[in-house]
C-alpha cells in the first residue's frame, strides 16, 4: 500500500513504472470493493430465511421448530459473550493504554486466585449451559418411543438409495444419477414419497461405508453405518418437494448421492405406493446384501420383512 505514493514522489520512478503502478492500484482497488459487493450480495441474496428463524430453512417438520430454537438461542448466547468480551477487551486497551511519559507497568495480575476462579467456573457453566440445551433436544430428536404411523427403512449404498415402504410392502431402488449437465438427468434420481402429517419412522442402514440420511429442509440428519441400525422419527408437516442427501464422504461420488423427498397427501401417497406394487416393486430388499455382518441387537431393530433372509 505504502509502495504507491513512494514510487509516485521520487523522480526516479520512471512515468511508465507510476502509470502502471496507479493503474494497477486503481484496479485492485476496484477489484476488492467488487469482491466485498460480491460477497455481500451473496451473503443477502443467498439466505433463504430472515433473521428471525436464524436464516434457516422454514420448518416443515414438527422437530423444526426445536432446532430453531436450539440455534437461535445458541447464537444470542455466543453473540452477548462476544459482546461482553470484546467490550472488556476495548475497555482494557483504552483504560491501560500507554500513556506519554508514563513508562511505569500497570499493576500486574499473576496468581490472582479470584480471577483464575472466575475464568474457570464461567467457561464451565457456559459449556454446561449448551451442553444441557443439546442434550434435551437431541434426546427428544432422537425418541422413537411415540407410536408411528409408518415405517421407511432406508439403505444407503455407493451411491444412492434403496427405499422400503415397510407397511405397504413395496420399495423404490435407486441408482446412481450422473449429474453430468444433461438434461432431465434430476427426473432420474430416486425419490421417498411421504404422505402428510403422518408420523414416519426411519430405519436407517448402509450396504457398504458409512454415509448419512440428510434432509436439509427436515433439519435432521443422522449417520447410516454398515452392520448398525439407527433411527429416528419425523412428521412432516408441508406439503412439497425437497431434497436429500449424503451428508458423509463416502467415496468418489459421494457429492451425486442424491434424492428428492415428495411430502403429499395421503391419497397421493396410496396411489405411488400402488404404481410401485404395479411395476413389479412388491415387496422389501433385504439388508443382507450388505457388506458388513451385522449383530442379532442390531437386526432385531429392523422391520422384520427387510431383515437378513429368513434363518
Ligand atoms: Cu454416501
Amino acid at each position: 500500500m505504502h509502495l504507491v505514493p513512494e514510487l509516485e514522489d521520487t523522480p526516479a520512478a520512471s512515468p511508465v513504472v507510476t502509470t502502471v503502478v496507479g493503474r494497477t492500484g486503481r484496479r485492485r482497488t476496484g477489484l476488492r470493493i467488487a469482491g466485498i459487493a460480491g460477497i455481500a450480495a451473496l451473503a443477502l441474496s443467498g439466505c433463504q430465511g430472515q433473521v428471525s428463524n436464524g436464516y434457516l430453512p422454514p420448518v416443515v417438520s414438527d422437530t423444526g421448530q426445536r432446532v430453531t430454537d436450539l440455534w437461535i438461542g445458541s447464537w444470542i448466547a455466543v453473540l452477548a459473550v462476544g459482546a461482553v468480551t470484546w467490550g472488556l477487551m476495548l475497555y482494557a486497551a483504552i483504560r491501560f493504554r500507554k500513556r506519554k511519559g508514563d513508562e511505569t507497568l500497570p499493576v500486574q495480575l499473576r496468581y490472582n486466585v479470584p480471577m483464575e476462579m472466575l475464568y474457570t467456573i464461567i467457561p464451565v457453566f457456559m459449556v454446561a449451559v449448551f451442553f444441557y440445551y443439546t442434550a434435551r433436544d437431541e434426546a427428544r430428536l432422537v425418541d422413537t418411543s411415540t407410536k408411528k404411523d409408518l415405517t421407511v427403512s432406508v439403505v444407503a449404498k455407493q451411491w444412492s438409495w434403496d427405499f422400503n415402504y415397510v407397511d405397504s410392502n413395496v420399495h423404490e431402488t435407486g441408482v446412481h444419477t450422473e449429474l453430468d449437465g444433461t438434461e432431465g438427468k434430476r427426473a432420474q434420481m430416486p425419490v421417498l414419497y411421504l404422505p402428510v402429517n403422518k408420523r414416519v419412522e426411519f430405519v436407517l442402514n448402509a450396504r457398504d461405508v458409512i454415509h448419512s440420511f440428510w434432509v436439509p429442509a427436515f433439519m435432521m440428519k443422522m449417520d447410516m453405518l454398515p452392520g448398525k441400525t439407527n433411527k429416528f422419527q419425523l412428521t412432516p408437516t408441508q406439503v412439497g418437494t425437497f431434497q436429500g442427501k449424503c451428508a458423509e464422504l463416502c467415496g468418489a461420488y459421494h457429492s451425486q448421492m442424491l434424492f428428492m423427498v415428495k411430502v403429499v397427501p395421503q391419497a397421493e401417497y396410496d396411489q405411488e405406493m400402488a404404481r410401485l406394487r404395479s411395476i413389479g416393486q412388491e415387496g422389501l430388499i433385504p439388508v443382507d446384501v450388505s457388506r458388513e455382518k451385522m449383530v442379532q441387537a442390531d437386526i432385531d431393530k429392523i422391520p422384520a420383512p427387510a431383515r437378513t433372509g429368513s434363518n
